[in-house]
C-alpha cells in the first residue's frame, strides 16, 4: 500500500432502528470488547478511537416520508450527520472503520468517503459482504426496513431523494458495486439487481469458483481505473454457525476460511481505504463469538499474516 502505516479512525454508529431486530446499537461496545482498537495498535498503527456517534436531534420533518421506509425520518438525520463525519475523516487521511449498527448506516458512511475519492479524482468501489443485496428501494421493500435499502440508496436509485437534505449526494454507480455472498433476494430487488447488472457473487458462483478467483477480480477491476476500495461487511455475510449474532442469519453463509483469506487477499491489494462493520448484534450473539470473529477478520483486513513468507497470493501482488 502507499501510506506505509496509516492512521485508522474508529467511529461507533450505535444505530438499530434500520433493522428488524432490536440490538445492534451494541455493536460498537462488543468489538470494543473484543479488541478491535487494541489488536489495530499491536499492529502498528495509530488508533484514533472517535467513540460513539450521539444520537442525533432529530430534523423535522420535511413533508411526509415516502412510503415503506420505516423511520425515514430518524434514519435521515443519522445519515446526514454520518456523511459529514465520514468525509471529515476520510479527508484527514485516516482509514476510518464504522462500527454499527445496522446497515442502513452506510447510506452515510458511503456517502462521505464517495465525496472524498470524488474531490481526490479517484473512483470509489464498493465491495459488499453480505447474505443480502441490500438492493431494495420504497417501491420494492417487502418489508419497509432501511438496512435493506442502502447499496441501492448508493446506486442512486429512486425513492429516496430528500435522504441526504443538504448534504452533497455522490453516487457510485451500479457499476462500481461488487455484491459478494449473496443467498437471500426479494423477488423485484432480484430485477432491479438484475436490471443495473450490478456484479453479483452469489453462494453459488463462490461454490463453483472459490473466493480467491472472485475476490482477484474485484481489485482487477479496481485497479484498472486506479480507484479506491470501501469495504462494506455485513456480519451475515458469514454462516449463521461462525456468527450467530445477527438478526438476519441466512443459512449456507461464508466460511471462516473463506472470510479469512477475502481478507488477506484484501490487505495484499493494498486498496482498501474504508470499513463498514455493521449488523453484529450482540443481544444475539454466543458468548461473544460473533464479535471475535469479526475482530480477527478485520485483523487481517490490516496485514496480520500467519507467516512472513510469500504465498502465492501475495506473490500475485509483488509490490506489496
Ligand atoms: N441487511 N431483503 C430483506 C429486506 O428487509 O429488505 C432483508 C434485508 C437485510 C438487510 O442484512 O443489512
Ligand atoms: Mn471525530
Ligand atoms: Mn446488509
Ligand atoms: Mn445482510
Amino acid at each position: 500500500s502507499e501510506a506505509a502505516q496509516p492512521r485508522i479512525a474508529l467511529l461507533g454508529v450505535p444505530l438499530e432502528i434500520g433493522a428488524s431486530q432490536a440490538g445492534t446499537l451494541m455493536g460498537p461496545a462488543a468489538l470494543r470488547t473484543a479488541g478491535i482498537g487494541r489488536i489495530l495498535d499491536q499492529l502498528g498503527f495509530v488508533v484514533e478511537d472517535h467513540g460513539d456517534m450521539l444520537t442525533p436531534a432529530i430534523a423535522p420533518a420535511e413533508g411526509p416520508p415516502p412510503a415503506n421506509a420505516k423511520y425515514y425520518d430518524v434514519i435521515k438525520t443519522w445519515i446526514r450527520a454520518l456523511s459529514e463525519h465520514s468525509y471529515l475523516l476520510a479527508q484527514s487521511g485516516a482509514v476510518p472503520i464504522f462500527m454499527g449498527g445496522d446497515h442502513s448506516l452506510s447510506m452515510g458512511s458511503v456517502n462521505g468517503v464517495a465525496r472524498h475519492w470524488q474531490e481526490q479524482g479517484r473512483p470509489l468501489f464498493v465491495l459488499w459482504l453480505d447474505a443480502h443485496a441490500d438492493y431494495n428501494t420504497p417501491q420494492t421493500t417487502e418489508t419497509g426496513n432501511m438496512h435493506g435499502m442502502s447499496a441501492a440508496f448508493l446506486c442512486g436509485e429512486d425513492g429516496l431523494e430528500g435522504l441526504l437534505g443538504d448534504v452533497p449526494r455522490a453516487s457510485i454507480g451500479p457499476e462500481r458495486l461488487d455484491l459478494f455472498g449473496i443467498r437471500s433476494i426479494d423477488p423485484l430487488e432480484r430485477k432491479l439487481v438484475f436490471d443495473r447488472r450490478v456484479a453479483i457473487a452469489d453462494m453459488r458462483a463462490i461454490d463453483e469458483f472459490g473466493v480467491a478467483v472472485l475476490i482477484r477480480r474485484v481489485i482487477e477491476r479496481v485497479r484498472a481505473s486506479n480507484g479506491v476500495l470501501h469495504l462494506s461487511f455485513d456480519v451475515d455475510f458469514l454462516d449463521p454457525a461462525v456468527a450467530p449474532g445477527v438478526g438476519t442469519t441466512v443459512p449456507g453463509g461464508a466460511t471462516y476460511r473463506e472470510a479469512h483469506l477475502i481478507m488477506e487477499l484484501l490487505h495484499d491489494s493494498g486498496l482498501v481505504r474504508s470499513v463498514d462493520v455493521v449488523e453484529l448484534n450482540p443481544f444475539l450473539d454466543e458468548r461473544g463469538r460473533t464479535a471475535r470473529v469479526a475482530v480477527e477478520l478485520i485483523s487481517s483486513l490490516f496485514g496480520l499474516q500467519i507467516t512472513d513468507r510469500r504465498t502465492p497470493s501475495n506473490a500475485v501482488f509483488p509490490d506489496n
